[in-house]
């Protein structure tokens, strides 16, 4: 698709999108019953569509260290690394009404965010980076949700202990204006241990949420026949579902 079509075809979905976005019921009940604005000020501040904190750049840490996987060893993604991520696409499908695939090319032509964020593994350690990307809301948009999608998951090039690595979230952080998906860190592409050549960043959310090795994201009405059905593969192994800091 020739560029100027595509930002085209964007921008008209990213406006019907928004429009979707405050019609959802959480947002819109927000907004109606909130007859005194201080009160939703304050349910702003403190809920789930507040901004996580954002960082001067001075505070950026100077090694962003890698977890999990840092190196992922399939004959595929060493192809892809060996060929400078040229022909990586990102699979936009499931509960779509026009599945994608986006190359980052095309994930670069879209608006982008930039964010200087602290990670926060559950491990006991945190980073602050500076992350920049597309915003998640702007390419679901530009997919279109069927009414049915409730979810939204993250698909990984990557196997930990043999199974596939991947990630969930509802449409609240997948419309999060601070949920992007990355594919720079400190102005650079990203390095292979933080995730090249994409990733999920989702700052509401700890760590073990923000996908790497990004290949393909699905929007889905549950997630009891994905994986081992507890939408995460550390929530298959016991961690929360829901990771909200
Ligand atoms: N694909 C994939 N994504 C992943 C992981 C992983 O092993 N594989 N580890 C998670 C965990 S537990 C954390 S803390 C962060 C680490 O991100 P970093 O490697 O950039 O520090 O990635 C998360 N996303
Ligand atoms: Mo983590």
């Amino acid at each position: 698709m020739k560029r100027r079509y595509f930002l085209g075809a964007m921008m008209a979905a990213i406006t019907t999108g928004c429009s979707k976005l405050a019609e959802t019921k959480p947002v819109a009940a927000l907004l109606e019953s909130s007859d005194d604005w201080h009160k939703a000020a304050h349910r702003l501040i403190g809920g789930r569509y507040s901004l996580a904190r954002e960082f001067p750049p001075e505070d950026i840490s100077p090694f962003f260290r890698g977890n999990g996987t840092i190196q992922p060893d399939s004959p595929k993604y060493l192809a892809h690394l060996a060929n400078g991520f040229a022909d990586w696409r990102l699979q936009v499908g499931g509960l779509v009404e026009r599945p994608l695939s986006l190359s980052l090319a095309e994930l670069h032509s879209l608006p982008q965010r930039t964010q200087i964020t602290r990670h926060d593994c559950v491990e006991g350690w945190s980073a602050i980076g500076q992350w920049t990307g597309p915003q998640l809301g702007g390419i679901l948009a530009l997919a279109g949700l069927q009414d049915r999608a409730r979810y939204v998951v993250f698909r990984c090039a990557d196997r930990l202990g043999g199974d596939e690595y991947y990630e969930s979230v509802d449409l609240i952080d997948a419309f999060h204006p601070q949920t992007i998906v990355a594919h720079s860190l400190n102005g650079h592409p990203l390095p292979v241990r933080n995730g090249a050549p994409l990733r999920m960043r989702i700052e509401r959310q700890l760590g073990y949420k923000h996908a790497k090795y990004l290949t393909g994201i699905e929007a889905v009405e549950s997630l009891d026949w994905i994986e081992g059905g507890n939408g995460g593969y550390w929530e298959d192994r016991g961690y929360h579902w829901y990771a909200g800091i």
